[in-house]
């Protein structure tokens, strides 16, 4: 008997992120496991292409993050890319020695050029979500600081890959003094739809005089299986850095950032809560409390929230938050 034509395809599965301090070797154990990052120096991570170790360190507990598929894992390597792809959803990650590459720019251009050659190649060609982690982000004037050199390589080495749209993405620097652009993202058999937010300019709007290459991000990805996937958010209106100095209020500005991105995305109810997971870059170590109260206060009981120390890609800026959101039901 032949199929009814009103059949249609399930929803894509919506991909499991947790923050766990279970060993990464024993999370890695797991068949359905996709990805194991660990954070900071104490992180033990097994040589494995699903493993990677990112030098942030954690302010608080967890430091494992874990992505979970619901498909069986298959993983490899190729050139420097290392990767793994389970049903919908690939993983991948890349570490790029700058002074092997000529320097930040260089280096950010030959990971993005190695990325995307290889997402736009494979069967998961939509690339939903990025992370870049380089050492001191913030170092060098003008349009010689080094967030701005990066972005002039990220957007050198993306310009091939035809598959608009930007995706979403994060971008923090390292305190570890390890010249090594370290670069992880999730691509995806399905397209994503970017989602802007009303509270800012689009980072690849942003004027000149945040430097001669606009950040090519969009602020989120809401995945064909209803998954907001949130770019680092900040206390940025506009273009605008608001309340230099002021953490209170850079938490409250970045927290209705997030709410107005979830109101954008169109999810049915927009509260962050038990279907976020959260996690927060913060320059000074010692907020790690503060900030952690406040979210909590925010979002109460998140499916998961990982604090690190990170710096913020401008100077002004004390924190900065990205993680994922699904709807109810
Ligand atoms: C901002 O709103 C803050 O360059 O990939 C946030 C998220 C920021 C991603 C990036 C930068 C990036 O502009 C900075």
């Amino acid at each position: 008997m032949s199929s009814p034509i009103t059949e249609t395809e399930p929803r894509p599965f919506a991909l499991r992120i947790d923050y766990a301090q279970t060993p990464a070797q024993q999370l890695l154990a797991e068949p359905d496991v996709l990805a194991v990052i660990g954070f900071g120096a104490s992180a033990q991570m097994p040589d494995d292409p699903r493993a990677l170790r990112v030098g942030l360190e954690p302010l608080q507990a967890p430091l494992f993050e874990v992505w979970r598929a619901n498909a069986a894992v298959a993983s490899g390597r190729d050139g420097d890319l290392r990767w793994s792809r389970a049903g919908d959803y690939l993983f991948f990650s890349i570490e790029v020695d700058e002074a092997a590459h000529g320097g930040i720019a260089a280096a950010a251009e030959h990971a993005y050029r190695t990325l995307t050659a290889f997402v736009a190649a494979g069967a998961t060609p939509h690339l939903l979500r990025l992370w870049n982690y380089l050492d001191a982000i913030n170092l060098g004037t003008g349009d010689s600081e080094r967030y701005r050199l990066f972005c002039d390589g990220r957007a050198r080495g993306m310009r091939g890959f035809t598959s608009k749209p930007y995706p979403a993405a994060t971008a923090i620097g390292r305190q570890d003094g390890v010249r090594v652009l370290q670069v992880y993202g999730l691509a995806a058999r399905h397209a994503g739809h970017p989602v802007e937010n009303p509270r800012q300019v689009s980072a690849w709007r942003y004027p000149r005089q945040y430097g001669p290459t606009a950040p090519t991000f969009a602020r989120g990805m809401l995945t064909a299986a209803a998954q907001l996937l949130i770019s680092g958010t900040a206390a940025v209106v506009g273009h605008v850095s608001l309340h230099h100095g002021d953490l209170a209020a850079q938490i409250d500005e970045t927290w209705a950032n997030l709410g107005s991105l979830a109101g954008e995305a169109g999810l049915g109810d927009s509260r962050f809560g038990e279907r976020s997971v959260l996690k927060a870059y913060l320059r000074n170590p010692a907020d790690a409390d503060f900030v952690a109260d406040a979210l909590t206060k925010r979002a109460p009981s998140p499916g998961g929230l990982l604090l690190l120390a990170g710096d913020i890609c401008r100077s002004e800026l004390l924190v900065e938050i990205d993680g994922t959101h699904r709807t109810a039901g």
